[in-house]
């Protein structure tokens, strides 16, 4: 095979061994990296008696056809697990030397299993692989981590590492790598913890081999010229993903305290012109000639690189109207290993507890001096950071009452920066998202407000279909950076012709869409493997606050979803699937797609449908 290595690396930490295992071009085919790869692997061998905190849950690091080419943003990996923080699939996509490291040592990807018996990494170099003692690491913070194992085995060593917050299994903590890329939101970080588990350094030599190579070089030499040609391409150099502040401000869609409101009376504070005014420089990713990592200053004069979504969750959505002391928030939290979406909502969710006096000792909107002490107690867990380690919908069950119309997440996964309480297409997509409330899969949102933002139509339903095929299957298979596209308007075209160049295989964009059909219903099975009889299309459904709680400020003042609009749009939804009116999919469905085995499988669980 050219493009994929067609090798899985599986270590087991328990038995201290390492195996080597090869697949052929079916499995590259059918499931082509990243995420597909990470499923297939979970649904066979992570089933629902697995404690996604215990040794037998699997840490997966994947990488696709793609990753680790010179191409444009091709330095990407996906890193899944089963979720501690939702129960289900959890995954995240992590800009890193890692990715590039683990192509060249010659895996697609990278299968960790059991637990050390201290506190240890994994080192890998092409075949060499040695579980190393990391006790001197341990407690280390994940650049100081990383500093100190590059500086063992060269600088060029790919590392990913988890924080304090990790280690002590909260339940959002993420994957760090290069000081500031994040990646895995639903507690990826904590699996690594549960294994104990504080980084994968990895180094390869070899190179990749191409089916084509100077056709590869020829399309990767003008899909660089390309986006750098883009109009937007300047704009982009100077605000990153910070332009969104700006935008979702004009919108109404910023989240704001709790996301009650979706306007911030202190927005113009900590947008994208704000950060241009601190801004040191900026990095990025392997391989990308957009890099989006903004570095500025903040208040304790450390760096800190920030995107639109840490701004956001740790800003306007817990009252902060400073962007050097959001910068802090959010450097420290990639120290402790803390994904700031989930830390901005648990924090703003106690603000409100705390406001509504349900909390004793608690927060209060906009007190960035007890945040910052928060922050760090909820990384160990100490006083009511255990609390908030837990995450909105276990702090919700645990305050009871009217507490969970508030707690702003679905499947467990807290929601990310967008306000849906006049978006109901991007409240479809953060309620089908298949690994809880991400807007990674669909953000339908920019496409919405510039249409029938108000309506519930099957166009809206189409489109977030659309996106996830696009976002949620071929980039996050393939595996590379969707910001060109996003961002820049970069052609989807650009990849088939990758692919056959890389790979050899021909493969069109409804071959690949297909392919993301199939990952999507696998998903799915997954989920409703994992909740049986507990399942229910309310699972898919955002928290009540949007449809019961307009906001108070703003264009969009006065407005809520429509609960019988979402339902129907819920349905239009299920049916384009070809999932049933619960959200399973249908036993005929599963067969067309190549997954008759799971549709035997699943029907154990659930009573499966023609
Ligand atoms: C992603 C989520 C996002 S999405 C952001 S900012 W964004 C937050 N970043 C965090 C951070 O930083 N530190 C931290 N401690 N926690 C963080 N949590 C949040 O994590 C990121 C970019 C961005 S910036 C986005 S949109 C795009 N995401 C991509 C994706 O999901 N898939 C893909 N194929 N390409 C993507 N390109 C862009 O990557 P999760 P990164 Mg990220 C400081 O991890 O779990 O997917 O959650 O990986 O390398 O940092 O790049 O406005
Ligand atoms: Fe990484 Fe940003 Fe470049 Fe994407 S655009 S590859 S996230 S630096």
């Amino acid at each position: 095979m050219y493009g994929w290595t067609g090798r899985i690396l599986r270590i087991d930490l328990t038995r201290e061994k390492a195996v080597i295992q090869e697949y052929g071009a079916d499995f590259a085919q059918k499931y082509v990296g990243g995420r597909g790869f990470a499923i297939k692997i979970l649904w066979d061998e992570v089933g629902p008696e697995v404690d996604p905190l215990s040794p037998e849950n699997k840490l997966i690091a994947a990488v696709g056809p793609l990753t680790g080419l010179p191409g444009p943003s091709l330095g990407k990996m996906v890193i899944a697990a089963k979720s501690p923080l939702t129960g289900g699939y959890g995954d995240g996509n992590i800009g890193t030397m890692a990715a590039v490291q683990m192509k060249k040592a010659g895996y697609d990807a990278i299968v960790i299993e059991g637990k050390a018996r201290r506190p240890s990494y994994v080192y890998i170099e092409d075949e060499e692989v040695e579980i190393k003692n990391a006790e001197d690491l341990w407690g280390l913070n994940t650049f100081d981590a990383e500093r100190q194992i590059r500086g063992l085995h060269g600088w060029d060593t790919g590392v990913l590492s988890i924080g304090p917050a990790g280690e002590n299994l909260v339940l959002y903590a993420t994957v760090l790598s290069q000081d500031g890329r994040a990646g895995g939101r639903p507690g990826m970080g904590a699996v690594m913890g549960s294994k104990n588990l504080k980084a994968i350094a990895i180094k390869g030599t070899k190179s990749i081999p191409l089916a084509d190579p100077e056709e590869y070089r020829n399309l990767a030499r003008q899909c660089y010229d390309d986006i750098r040609s883009k109009p937007n391409y300047d704009f982009w150099m100077r605000q990153g993903t910070m332009a969104t502040v700006e935008w979702c401000q004009e919108n109404a869609v910023l989240p704001t305290y709790n996301f009650r409101e979706g306007v911030f009376e202190l927005a113009r504070l900590i947008d994208g012109y704000s950060m241009e005014a601190m801004k040191i420089r900026q990095r990025g990713c392997p391989n990308c000639n957009m890099p989006c990592g903004n570095l500025v200053i903040d208040v304790e004069r450390r760096n800190s690189e920030i995107d639109y979504e840490n701004v956001a969750m740790l800003g306007s959505n817990i009252g902060i109207g400073h962007l050097g002391k959001v910068a802090a928030i959010n450097r420290v939290a990639d120290e402790y290993g803390l994904d700031t979406i989930s830390l901005g909502n648990s924090i703003g969710f106690a603000m409100e507890a705390t406001e509504k006096g349900l909390l004793k000792d608690g927060v209060e909107w906009g007190d960035y001096r007890r945040v910052r002490t928060l922050v760090e107690d909820i990384a160990y867990r100490r006083g009511i950071g255990d609390f908030l380690a837990d995450g909105v919908m276990r702090m919700a069950e645990k305050l009871g009452g009217e507490a969970k119309k508030w707690a702003m997440h679905v499947k467990g996964l807290e929601i990310s920066a967008y306000n849906c309480h006049s978006a109901p297409g991007m409240a479809l997509a953060f309620g089908t998202s298949p690994i809880g409330a991400h807007h990674k899969d669909a953000w339908v949102i920019s496409w919405e407000v510039k249409t029938d933002r108000l309506g519930y139509t099957k166009e809206k339903v189409d489109k977030v279909i659309e996106f996830q095929r696009i976002r949620g299957g071929m980039f996050e298979t393939l595996v590379s950076c969707r910001l060109p596209w996003i961002e820049l308007g970069f052609s989807i075209e650009w990849y088939p012709k990758l692919l056959k160049a890389a790979t050899g295989v021909s493969l069109t964009l409804d071959d690949i869409f297909r392919t993301a059909d199939r990952i999507y219903a696998l998903i799915r099975s997954y989920w409703v493997r994992e909740w049986g009889d507990k399942w229910s299309r309310q699972m898919d459904v955002p928290p009540a606050r949007w449809f019961e709680e307009p906001p108070t400020k703003g264009p969009y003042k006065g407005t809520t979803l429509d609960r019988q609009g979402y339902e129907q749009m819920l349905t239009q939804y299920y049916q384009a699937r070809g999932w049933d009116e619960r959200g399973v999919p249908r036993r005929s469905t599963l067969e067309s797609l190549g997954l008759a085995d799971v549709a035997q499988k699943l029907q154990q669980y659930i009573n499966l449908q023609p």
